[in-house]
Parts: structure tokens; C-alpha cells; sequence
């Protein structure tokens, strides 16, 4: 079985992500979709809201395990025998880091890093500069999946009352 992790923060998918989810799942037999936890950054969804929504935008999919992990991403791959990370490269700006944390993860314990060009019409896409628009009260609705959209209005509106 060839199995590939796709890696993130999630909060909340994109349809940035969800195009390099989707494509991966082309490539392998299973792609787990992991969550990584990040103790010290509070993100706008919990790591449980995050997954049930990838969930939902991934269910016609028949190859993606949704799941979280908190620690090493070289250990969560290492636990399920995956050797390959698939990252989505948007811009050169992402180049250097993600250069980085490849070499990192290889030397740590030869895990690779594939990397694929992300779809034009999401490559200025991220979570945070959704989150941001969308508190300012721009539409954003183009850039996530519905349910995601509804979960983000909603989840901006509680925060403001
Ligand atoms: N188009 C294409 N791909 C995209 C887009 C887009 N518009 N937006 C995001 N992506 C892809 C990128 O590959 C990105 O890396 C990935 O989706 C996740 O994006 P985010 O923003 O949700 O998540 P990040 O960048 O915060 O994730 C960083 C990790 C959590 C993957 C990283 O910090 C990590 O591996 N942490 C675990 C701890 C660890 O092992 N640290 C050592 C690393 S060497």
C-alpha cells in the first residue's frame, strides 16, 4: 500500500488544501490528512472542529484519514509506516521553508517530501488571510468549501457578540 501524509495547521481548510488533498489522493493508496497541533498558536477552530470539517469536505473521498497529531510530524509518519509528505508549494516565498523543513524531515528519518504546484486560482490562498478578509467583512465564499464557509461566518459572529 503506498501511503502519503498531507500536513497542516487546517484552521479551516481551504479549497487550496482540499486541491492538493485531492490530488494527492490520486497518487496513493491512502493519504492521511493530519492535523498537527500547535500548542502555542490558538486557532480560531479547535483541532476537533477542524477535523470533522475536513471530514465533511473529504467524504466522497475513499483514500483520506482524517486524524491530529501532537508532536514530530517525522513520528506520526514513522507510527503508520508512510514514507512520503505531500506539500502544496504556492510561491517562491514558500520555497525556502519548506526546503527546510524537507531536508529536516529526511535527515530525521528519511522521509520524503514531494511537492506539488499549487492551482493558479489559489496560489495567493491561506487560512489566515481568509480569516482576516472575512472578519473584515469580505467574501470569501469562492475560496472555501460551503460547509467551511458557513462554519467560519458563523464561528466570526459568535466571536463578535
Ligand atoms: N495551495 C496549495 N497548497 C496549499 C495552499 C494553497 N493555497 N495553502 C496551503 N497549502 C499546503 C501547503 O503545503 C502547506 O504546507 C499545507 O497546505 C498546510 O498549510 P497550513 O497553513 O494549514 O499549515 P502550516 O503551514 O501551518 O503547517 C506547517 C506544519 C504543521 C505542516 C509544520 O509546522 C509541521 O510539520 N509541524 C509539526 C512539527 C514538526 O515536525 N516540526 C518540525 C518540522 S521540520
Amino acid at each position: 500500500m503506498r501511503r502519503a501524509v498531507c500536513p497542516g495547521s487546517f484552521d479551516p481548510i481551504t479549497n487550496g488544501h482540499l486541491d492538493i488533498i485531492g490530488r494527492a489522493s490520486r497518487l496513493y493508496d491512502v493519504v492521511h490528512v493530519a492535523v498537527m497541533i500547535n500548542q502555542s498558536k490558538k486557532g480560531l477552530f479547535s483541532v476537533e472542529e477542524r477535523i470533522a470539517l475536513i471530514r465533511d469536505v473529504t467524504s466522497d473521498y475513499e483514500n483520506i484519514v482524517v486524524e491530529s497529531h501532537h508532536g514530530l510530524l517525522v513520528d506520526f509518519c514513522k507510527d503508520r509506516d508512510i514514507p512520503a509528505i505531500v506539500k502544496g508549494l504556492r510561491a517562491v516565498s514558500d520555497f525556502d521553508y519548506e526546503l527546510q523543513m524537507a531536508q529536516m524531515n529526511n535527515g530525521l528519518s528519511g522521509v520524503e517530501t514531494l511537492f506539488i504546484p499549487t492551482n493558479p486560482t489559489y496560489s495567493f490562498l491561506s487560512s489566515s488571510l481568509v480569516k482576516e478578509v472575512a472578519a473584515w467583512g469580505g467574501d470569501v465564499s469562492h475560496l472555501l468549501p460551503e460547509t467551511v464557509h458557513a462554519a467560519l461566518t458563523g464561528r466570526l459572529a459568535e466571536n463578535k457578540s
